[in-house]
């Protein structure tokens, strides 16, 4: 008998036909409480579960006794309670390496955006603004030379790196839990505390996953630190910055701009007063958004179920001590 799996996020026909050829498959539309109590048979006989979003906690666990394996369809994890899972032996699984350029292209798309006000004022040009030749309230700020702050330097840090300072002649600085020597012999990347990074760099991306250490981590005290001309750029958890302290910040020009691909609350409230700023660029979560990306993610994902319940575990496991 093939093992039961409950699949939470629709997957290409091939990759779909794949899960099906290793494993008996219950599709369902997402990780809610609805769906939880309506498919409580499916979850009490699955020994593993694939998709993206939704809590998996001690709570849900519960529900599932039977789970040996989470596979979820991403590089963050932190909808997934880490100790409950290793308390109970459950193998948690996801894509670190497959998205890595993606996300690091939507960073610097959110760079160049937020310095030269492309959404601004484009939409100014479809309104029919553009009457004649344009001044300085179409300027924005220069991009290269500049200096680029990391804060976070794994994977998308490096790659973010790579585009900066050989692509646009850009010095880096980061802050990290610990230096990163390809970072420095490749890029030039120089270490600093975090208050040099912030009071240096003209460009602050975040590239942190969401722990309880990085939570609101970018705050008022630390805004105030950054240039008035700086750009804040995050494509990694929204938590990581206190959003209601950004929005105070834009708004008194304590900073230039901020990119953000990530928020506090997804999707964004349509109240929320980000979008009624035009020092704003405000993107629904595509770091990862590509059609080729996103279909290298679901099929990792899919590998990597079957790798964990199988037993041949070889990467891209979070909790690899849980394996006896
Ligand atoms: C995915 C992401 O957008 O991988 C991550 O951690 O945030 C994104 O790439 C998202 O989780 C949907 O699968």
């Amino acid at each position: 008998m093939k093992p039961s799996v409950v699949l939470y996020k629709s997957l290409p026909d091939d990759l779909r036909s794949k899960l099906d050829e290793h494993f008996d498959v219950t599709e369902i539309a997402g990780l809610t409480p609805e769906t939880l109590s309506q498919y409580a048979d499916a979850f009490r006989q699955a020994e593993g579960i694939l998709g993206s979003g939704g809590k998996v906690d001690a709570e849900f666990l519960e529900k599932a006794p039977k789970l040996r394996a989470a596979s979820t369809v991403s590089v963050g994890y932190d909808n997934f309670d880490v100790d409950a899972l290793n308390a109970r032996g459950v193998v948690l699984m996801h894509t670190p390496t497959v998205l890595t350029e993606t996300v690091a292209d939507t960073m610097m798309a959110l760079v160049l955006s937020s310095a030269r006000r492309v959404v601004e004022v484009a939409e100014r040009v479809k309104q029919g603004e553009w009457q004649g030749s344009i001044g300085p309230d179409w300027f924005g700020i220069d991009v290269h030379h500049k200096k680029l702050g990391i804060l976070g330097m794994g994977r998308i840090g490096l790659a973010l790196a790579q585009r900066a300072h050989l692509g646009f002649s850009m010095p880096i600085l980061y802050n990290a839990r610990k230096h990163h020597e390809e970072a420095e012999a490749r890029f030039a990347a120089q270490y600093c505390d975090l208050d040099t990074l912030l009071k240096e760099s003209d460009f602050l991306c975040i590239s942190l996953p969401l722990t309880e250490q990085t939570h609101h981590m970018i705050g008022r005290e630390q805004l105030a630190k950054m240039k008035s001309s700086a750009v804040l750029i995050n494509a990694g958890r929204g938590p990581v910055i206190d959003e209601q302290a950004l929005i105070e910040a834009l708004n008194d020009g304590t900073i230039f701009a901020a990119g953000l691909d990530v928020f506090e609350k997804e999707p964004l409230p349509v109240d929320s007063p980000l979008l009624k700023m035009a020092n704003v660029v405000a993107l629904p979560h595509i770091g990862s958004a590509t059609h080729e990306t996103r279909y290298g993610m679901a099929k990792d994902a899919v590998d990597n179920l079957i790798a964990a319940l199988s037993g041949n575990i070889e990467k891209n496991c979070v909790n690899p001590q849980v394996v006896k």
